[in-house]
């Protein structure tokens, strides 16, 4: 770690005590989790850094990956959401699974490695909808990992077959479901996200449904989307309930911090947050998930130049080639209209930055060096 530079900064008693145990691997408190808020930005990608150092040395961590959106109608309304469309709505769509088989059929012989499955909670699909397009598309790609549906969508569609949570679990397993993405975390304290998102699962179900997954061998990713109505006491609530979780059961594969996009929804007011917050954040949650493994920056959100400097302040992983496959992030207002990086464009961006491009399945085996 450059402690010269760390040297040339002033630090309150409080901060350098930070520190120290930051440089020893010991835990920070909620408090002391705040407080790296009011770091310089310098000394976090410093701090940030070292850790990722520790846990993944220079490897930057990408996968050849496709998304599916099924479709875009939901029963519910969050406020941020620039995406969602009521039954018959205009702008509304919903593939068949003839029309994700046709286009699943396009990958045979490609390499892909992962399809990533997340769309609107439509008000007539059950687990067994679901699970039935899962089947289908491992008839075609049997190799693939389906990494598939948030604890929102699971937690519909499984009430909706009338089985209990670890029941629906295991058949989506049987199914061919392989890990569990980490949107729907959205933020876990109860007063932010009733605004943000009122008639949704709440955070204790978000919880709930990744921890029975971990239970029945299922991983999954976790999320935060920030940069809205919550504040950073909030941000480190939801980091540490999910450290906590990750404690009991370590079935978290990687962190995404999800920045709010503000264009075409009712929280467009707020604005977003500028490159500098990101890369904070990004640095705050290396540093304060001391048991995971992985931080990842969704390039198809971020846009390639942050996702890049990212590296720098923390972050291990940024996702994969995508192929313009989804609308999500699109119709919020980022600025890749039509996201897909080749293999080449993803290799080229992590060595550029100094890092180590390492392919990687979902769950973090290594695939190639290069
Ligand atoms: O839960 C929706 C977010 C999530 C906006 O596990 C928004 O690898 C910002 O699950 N601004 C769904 N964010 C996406 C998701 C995901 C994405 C990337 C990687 C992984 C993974 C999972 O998208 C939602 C919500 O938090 N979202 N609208 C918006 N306007
Ligand atoms: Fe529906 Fe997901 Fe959009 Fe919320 S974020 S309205 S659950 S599609």
């Amino acid at each position: 770690m450059n402690k010269e530079i760390l040297a040339l900064n002033k630090f309150s008693a409080n901060q350098k005590s930070i520190i120290d145990k930051i440089t020893n691997q010991k835990r920070l408190s909620p408090n002391e989790g705040i407080e790296l808020f009011n770091f310089d930005l310098g000394v976090l990608g410093i701090l940030a850094n070292h850790i990722n150092q520790q846990k993944n040395f220079d490897k930057v961590y990408f996968n050849k990956n496709i998304h599916i959106e099924p479709t875009n109608i939901c029963i519910y309304d969050c406020k941020f959401c620039s995406y969602h469309r009521k039954v018959n709505q205009e702008g509304s769509w919903e593939y068949s699974i003839e029309d994700i088989i046709k286009k699943v059929s396009e990958y045979k012989n490609t390499n892909l490695t992962e399809i990533h499955i997340v769309g609107g909670v439509h008000p007539k699909r059950d687990l067994h909808y679901y699970g039935k397009m899962i089947q289908e598309i491992k008839k075609v790609l049997p190799d693939v990992h389906i990494k598939a549906f948030t604890a929102v969508e699971l937690d519909f569609m499984i009430k909706k077959a009338h089985v209990s949570l670890k029941e629906g679990l295991i058949q989506l397993k049987e199914y061919g479901l392989d890990s569990i993405p980490g949107g729907g975390a959205e933020i876990f304290e109860p007063e932010i996200r009733k605004q943000v998102c009122h008639d949704k699962s709440t955070a204790d179900q978000w919880l709930t449904i990744h921890e029975t997954a971990h239970n029945v061998e299922l991983p999954s990713n976790a999320t935060i989307l920030y940069g809205h109505i919550e504040n950073i006491q909030h941000r480190i609530g939801h980091l540490d309930q999910l450290r906590t979780l990750q404690d009991k059961t370590k079935g978290f594969n990687t962190f995404i911090p999800l920045k709010f996009k503000q264009a075409n929804n009712s929280l467009s007011y707020i604005g977003e947050v500028n490159t500098l917050e990101v890369l904070k954040m990004f640095a705050i949650s290396r540093i304060y998930l001391d048991n995971f493994d992985h931080i990842k920056a969704y390039w198809p959100m971020l846009g390639k130049d942050t996702s890049q400097i990212s590296l720098s302040f923390g972050v291990d992983d940024i996702d994969g080639t995508i192929d313009d496959s989804t609308k999500i992030y699109s119709m919020a207002g980022a600025k890749d209209q039509k996201p897909s990086m080749s293999t080449i464009d993803l290799v080229e961006l992590i060595k550029d930055a100094g890092k180590k491009p390492v392919e990687r399945d979902t769950v973090y085996n290594v695939i190639k060096e290069y």
